[in-house]
């Protein structure tokens, strides 16, 4: 399988993350990377396909703000990573807002995303990465993996959150819509909720979104992924979603995994996009599912009866130690090997 990831990727490095009332280590570390190259080895560098592809799904705007957010926020005579603390939880709308505090809150929904020096760089190579990935099955192969990272899913598309700038699935499920692969089918099986994919799709009947995460009831990001989230208008029945309870193991996961998989062949999907994130992972820090290793195999390995052409994006996924070995064991999964 091809795999694809740019070294600037690695520069999105902020300090500290607000979880719980109190600063911690950010989670969504570039240590991450060097884990997942380690058991990968070499990774082909991406293509560029510049902005057309990132503004088929994000507002222009935003974009703009995500280009200079940094700079401005040092404009601002700031030290550290730019985080906002006021959202408009009442009408929000497009407003031209002077302050960088204001804009910060304006384009985000939780504060727990930083934006560091090389954020922007980063998330642009993200989706490029994700990008040369589907050019890869574009071009007859069946399989592509892009190690994007920051993740995407929580993205939508004139908002962060999450650890996510750049919704790297949702890029590439509307590339495939246009490159009319479709229909298209994105898969979420990250431990939280993919709510920017869901939103960007939510009102399309061309583009299936399922995923199986944490109870929003309990777990971020709490306000999107509740199983009465179904879609609207022509996307009304194209937003599947599986909400689990903590602790869940392999035997409350399989079926809802197969739940999962009989919709998108109802769907009648062409193209598959896998949001995966290894934070299902018994042991990871921040999360409370109970897959192991040998899980992420067999999920894969269901994955692969579709006989799909697919391409796997990274989205979460935070014990570093455990962090390669869980995308191997996924990507040998979906290849059969
Ligand atoms: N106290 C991804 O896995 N922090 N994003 C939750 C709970 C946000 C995860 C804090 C977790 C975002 C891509
Ligand atoms: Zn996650």
């Amino acid at each position: 399988m091809k795999r694809f990831f740019s070294d600037h990727q690695i520069g999105h490095a902020p300090l500290r993350e607000l979880n719980n009332g109190d600063w911690m280590d950010f989670a969504e570390s570039p240590a991450r990377v060097a884990s997942m190259l380690n058991a990968l080895g070499e990774c082909e560098t991406p293509n560029d396909y510049g902005l057309e592809p990132v503004l088929a799904v994000h507002d222009p705007d935003y974009v703009a703000f995500l280009k200079t957010a940094y700079d401005d926020w040092q404009k601002a005579g700031r030290e550290g990573d730019a985080i906002g603390y006021a959202f408009p939880a009442v009408r929000r709308r497009k407003l031209d807002l002077t302050r960088i505090d204001g804009k910060l809150g304006h384009y985000s929904f939780d504060a727990a995303t930083p934006i560091a020096n090389g954020t922007w760089n980063a998330a642009y190579w993200g989706a490029q990465t994700a990008l040369s990935g589907l050019d890869a099955v574009t071009d007859g192969q069946s399989h592509a993996f892009a190690l994007c990272r920051p993740p995407g899913h929580h993205a939508g598309k004139d908002y962060y959150g999450g650890y996510c700038f750049l919704n790297n699935a949702a890029i590439i499920a509307q590339a495939g819509v246009h490159r009319a692969l479709g229909p298209v089918a994105v898969l979420d099986v990250d431990y939280h909720h993919g709510n920017g994919t869901q939103d960007i799709f939510y009102e399309r009947g061309d583009v299936l979104f399922t995923s199986i995460h944490a109870d929003p009831k309990m777990d971020y990001p709490y306000f999107w992924g509740h199983a009465d989230e179904t879609g609207e208008g022509e996307g009304e029945g194209a937003t599947f979603n599986q909400p689990l309870p903590r602790g869940t193991t392999w035997v409350g996961y399989e079926p809802a995994l197969d739940a999962a998989l009989e919709k998108i062949v109802r769907f009648g999907a062409k193209f598959l996009v896998i949001s995966y994130g290894a934070d299902t992972f018994e042991a990871d820090p921040i999360s409370f599912f109970k897959l192991t290793t040998s899980d992420m195999h067999k999920i894969a390995e269901r994955v692969r009866t579709l006989g799909l052409p697919t391409v796997t994006v990274m989205e979460g996924g935070y014990n570093i130690d455990a962090l390669g070995s869980n995308v191997e064991a996924f990507l040998s999964g979906l290849t059969g090997s």
